[in-house]
């Protein structure tokens, strides 16, 4: 499988928790390295920018407002298949319906307030990737584990 870059968010509600090196950590154990982070707090324009896509979703508003409630870790995941990977990793939208073991189903506290976020497939991955990290500030480097 091919090696790919994924963007991943680590929610207000999981800063909050003070499991940013929890949720690292599950990315990193499962073969997903990260090669840029950086800590931010999203502007409304940002955040909508961002879910421009659920734009006419009856959520729309109230998700805008909740990730610009405090701040979130940026991340860019590399790895094989890392698109998938981390979806995965990450657990269904919904912690009630995430499987045993998965982020979601383990830190998340509603289909709203769930942890983390991840890019849903490789042609998003390239646009949300850019959308917050100029290739400068991404960094590769190998694994000695
Ligand atoms: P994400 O984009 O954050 O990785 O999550 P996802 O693909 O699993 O879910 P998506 O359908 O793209 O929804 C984006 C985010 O909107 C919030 N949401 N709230 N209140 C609701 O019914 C509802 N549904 C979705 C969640 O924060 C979800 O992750
Ligand atoms: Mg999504």
């Amino acid at each position: 499988m091919a090696i790919e870059r994924t963007l991943s968010i680590i929610k207000p509600d999981g800063v909050e928790k003070g499991i940013i090196g929890k949720v690292i950590a599950r990315f990193e154990e499962k073969g997903l390295k990260p090669v840029a982070i950086r800590l931010a707090q999203l502007s409304k324009a940002e955040a909508e920018g961002f879910y421009a896509v659920h734009k006419a979703r009856p959520f729309f508003a109230d998700l805008v407002k909740f990730m610009t409630s405090g701040p979130v870790v940026l991340m860019v995941l590399e790895g094989e298949g890392a698109v998938a990977k981390n979806r995965e990793i990450m657990g269904a939208t919904d912690p009630a319906k995430a499987a045993p073991g998965t982020i979601r189903k383990d830190f998340a506290t509603n289909i709203e307030k769930n942890t983390v976020h991840g890019s849903d497939s490789p042609e998003n991955a390239k646009i949300e990737v850019s959308y917050f990290f100029p290739e400068v500030q991404i960094h590769a480097y190998e694994w000695k584990k």
